[in-house]
């Protein structure tokens, strides 16, 4: 019942060459939500796995970011703010004939393509292995290379939405210190809030500020040179570098398999851990915080971010245990026995929001790599009791896009591509053929 509810839920998001998130709230193609669908992809539909990481890859730039959003020129102007009139992305040298934003989401994707080929390692995998290696390779480079801004081995993201938890408290501080004016969005029609209630998304003022971001990086034509100098927003991420070392440990899995030498996947990934652990751990806190770069401090918010570094393998003892005893607090409530999935933030915070976007409510995805850290780590007890939990959510509710984290109430689009290509990636998943690392 359950799987054939996510089978209909991504063939009704299925888009000539992708999966939409939803329908009606996200009509595009975004970038982490398409690595994702092709873990749950792979179980049903192997075939069109591949073609939605490769049909994200074709819109890479040449420098190599891959865009968060990939925009599908058959839709209408206003099917989504802000839109590619708004981005102009063709300002930028590097930029690709499709129509896409400037900005990129966590590098989930070779994780995706190599759970892809271990659940159907077919020719046709291998042969869509070797036409992404290079692609999945640069970006990397990208991220490493033009996104150092810290110069501490770490990658920054310039923009909320970068971080894939666009509103979460994490940003706060360093959103509260962009200047914008809530009028400004008298300019421009949001589509967020015509499709959901106003109350669960960014307010206006956020928007004005995810605006003024983009508007500045838009700017200096999408240049990555002198960011320190002049863009507004520059923070290193756990989650998005978390990601980022697993995409080094996956593509050294990928590397033999397509004549190419693991030995620098793997040294690049033992550096971008040791980097996370220097720069974003807090001893005093025992947990992970983003560091704002504009004021080299660690940022206070205790969100699920910071739970992310438990994802890669190499992550030492001490954070190992310090990130499940954070998990298992009262903030985020990890237990064998659990009633409801992780929310996004600490449940006894004062700005904790069960129904706001990314504010408190229980997202999949994070779930799902949480999840994935602790069967890494040999936590199968704890990580049996989170997957539980998340089937659970979704049997009661649907493929929602996100729950209320204590009733586990449905929120957001209610046909959400991620939740369903997960859920089908647990519910087949008894044993994780990768569950080593
Ligand atoms: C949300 O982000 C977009 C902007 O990228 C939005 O709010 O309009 C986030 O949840 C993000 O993580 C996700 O990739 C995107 C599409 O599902 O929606």
């Amino acid at each position: 019942m359950l799987r054939r509810l996510a089978v209909a839920t991504l063939d009704a998001n299925w888009e000539h060459d992708h999966t939409v998130p939803s329908r009606t709230l996200y009509p595009h193609q975004w970038s982490w939500d398409s690595a994702f669908v092709a873990v749950g992809l792979a179980h049903v539909r192997p075939e069109r796995a591949w073609r939605e990481l490769e049909s994200l890859f074709r819109a890479q730039w040449a420098d190599g970011r891959v865009p968060h959003i990939v925009f599908n020129p058959r839709l209408p102007v206003g099917a989504y703010f802000p839109g590619p009139e708004f981005w102009a992305s063709e300002r930028a040298a590097d930029a690709p004939a499709a129509l896409t934003s400037a900005i990129v989401q966590p590098p989930v994707h070779a994780l995706a393509a190599w759970l892809a080929y271990l659940r159907v390692p077919s020719d046709a995998a291998h042969a869509a292995l070797r036409r992404l290696y290079p692609r999945l390779v640069a970006q990397q480079r990208y991220l490493a290379t033009r996104r150092d801004v810290g110069g501490g081995g770490l990658a920054c993201v310039v923009h909320p939405w970068e971080s894939g938890l666009d509103n979460s408290p994490a940003w706060d501080k360093p959103m509260a210190v962009v200047p914008a004016d809530a009028a400004v969005m008298r300019a421009y029609r949001r589509h967020d809030t015509a499709h959901a209630p106003a109350a669960h998304r960014p307010t206006d003022l956020d928007y004005a500020r995810y605006v003024a971001i983009v508007a500045s990086y838009r700017d200096a034509a999408y240049r990555d040179d002198d960011l320190a100098g002049r863009h507004p927003f520059l923070v290193e991420c756990p989650l998005f570098n978390a990601a980022a070392g697993v995409a080094e440990h996956a593509l050294a899995r990928i590397a033999p398999l397509v004549g190419a030498d693991p030995g620098p996947h793997r040294e690049r990934a033992a550096r971008i851990t040791d980097a996370l652990v220097r720069r974003l751990y807090d001893p005093a806190t025992r947990t992970f915080q983003p560091r704002d770069l504009r004021t080299g401090r660690l940022l206070p918010a205790r969100t699920v971010l910071g739970l992310a570094p438990l994802i890669l393998p190499d992550l030492p003892a001490p954070q190992v245990e310090a990130v499940v005893a954070e998990a298992r607090s009262a903030r985020f409530g990890l237990a064998a026995r659990m009633d409801r999935p992780l929310p996004s933030h600490d449940r006894t915070a004062p700005d904790f929001e069960p129904l706001r976007y990314w504010r408190g409510p229980s997202w999949m995805n994070i779930n799902w790599l949480v999840r994935r850290g602790l069967l890494t780590h040999g936590r199968a007890d704890l990580a049996a009791g989170l997957a539980r939990s998340m089937v659970g959510l979704v049997a009661g509710a649907g493929c929602h896009e996100y729950f209320h984290p204590d009733t586990g109430a449905g929120l957001g689009s209610p046909a959400f591509g991620w939740t369903a290509a997960l859920l089908l990636d647990l519910l087949a998943d008894g044993r994780d053929p990768d569950a080593g690392g």
